[in-house]
């Protein structure tokens, strides 16, 4: 018979064992082809057959015992294992960092935002709309009909079902005047699209557009070169402001607005093209066919829109366009 002795030392030996590889390496010993276990079935055929019986059944006992003794020490051995390597790469989240990165505002979304709350200030309500447009408030209700040639001017982004990228934030202008009456005094902030792409184009860019419409005849372009100086010199500080002709379909008289070269004084560089002047936004006197397509009578207003981009660049003095939308940590944490 197997001694008790034996039997009993292996049980301390797996036990004792401290490590997984420890475990196989018993296990192998017990259960192996050369192990223990194989060297006492193999005496069997030196007990006499009376005894056979009683022999077999308890070395299958001891066999049962110490094979759940393995598998428990392994389990627990691995679980130990387990819980130390979550234990070494835990993280304490409360732990002090000297590190000084955080996050900050895109300077696009900084300007958009002092943009806002000029004309917040000045009573303007903010309005926002769908990018994605159809024909009518993108085009059709600000007076580009179908075969205008004005549409050239907007290369857009159209949709299989007929639904385009809109190409301005007028359509917020146009949503706002179906849906309220006058008087309206809002702006329209968001990103528009157009296909276009260069040096000084990119196909998504923010505008922030402003309307204001009153009954009868009050509003008048005085009212709107007040408002447009006003916010101008707030935005760049002492700079000359004047008002050029201009065309657009959906505003009659129509003036861009040029204000002295914030990099010359006026004198005449690269970035004016010698000029002396920027120009930095458009505006005018809402045309009677965009009231007449919202179902407006007898009012009066203005409109203008201007590029947050061209906004931020130089109000930050930055050269490339592209260096807006590129995301490089190194521009952005100049702006914490
Ligand atoms: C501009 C320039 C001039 C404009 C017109 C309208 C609307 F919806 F009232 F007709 N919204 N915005 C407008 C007018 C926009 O951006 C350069």
């Amino acid at each position: 018979m197997m001694e008790r002795r034996i039997l009993q030392e292996w049980i301390n030996a797996i036990e004792s064992a401290g490590t997984i590889d420890k475990i196989e390496e018993i296990r192998v010993a017990i259960f192996g082809k050369k192990g223990i276990m194989n060297a006492q079935f193999a005496r069997m055929k030196e007990i006499p057959d009376s005894e056979k019986g009683a022999f077999a059944k308890e070395l299958n006992i001891y066999k049962e015992q110490l094979n759940t003794l393995l598998v428990e020490r392994k389990l627990f051995l691995s679980l130990a294992h387990l819980e130390a390597t979550m234990k070494g790469e835990a993280l304490d989240v409360t732990a002090f960092s000297p590190s000084s990165d955080r996050g900050a505002l895109h300077p696009v979304m900084e300007t958009m935002d002092r943009i806002v709350e000029y004309f917040t200030a000045m009573n303007f309500a903010v309005h926002t709309g769908p990018m994605v447009e159809d024909d009518f408030h993108n085009f059709e209700a600000l007076n580009l009909p179908t075969y205008h040639p004005a549409r050239d001017m907007q290369d857009t982004f159209y949709f299989k079902d007929a639904k385009l990228l809109r190409t301005h934030t007028s359509p917020v202008q146009i949503r706002t005047m179906l849906s309220t009456k006058p008087p309206i005094r809002m702006i329209a902030p968001g990103s528009v699209f157009r296909r276009d792409y260069d040096l000084t184009h990119t196909p998504m860019f923010h505008q922030v557009e402003g309307l204001v419409v009153e009954a009868g005849g009050s509003v008048s372009f005085a009212n709107l070169k007040f408002i447009l100086e006003d916010f101008l010199k707030t935005m760049f500080g002492e700079v000359e402001v004047r008002f050029r002709p201009s065309f657009f379909p959906f505003t009659e008289p129509s003036a861009e607005v040029d204000i002295s070269c914030i990099f010359c004084g006026g004198d005449g560089c690269r970035v004016c093209s010698k000029t002396g002047w920027l120009e930095v936004l458009g505006c005018g006197i809402v045309d009677p066919n965009v009231f007449k397509a919202v179902g407006y009578e007898n009012v009066s207003g203005y409109a203008f829109g201007l590029g947050v981009e061209r906004f931020a660049m130089l109000i930050h003095r930055i050269g490339d366009l592209r260096s807006l939308f590129e995301g490089d940590v190194r521009l952005l944490e100049q702006f914490r």
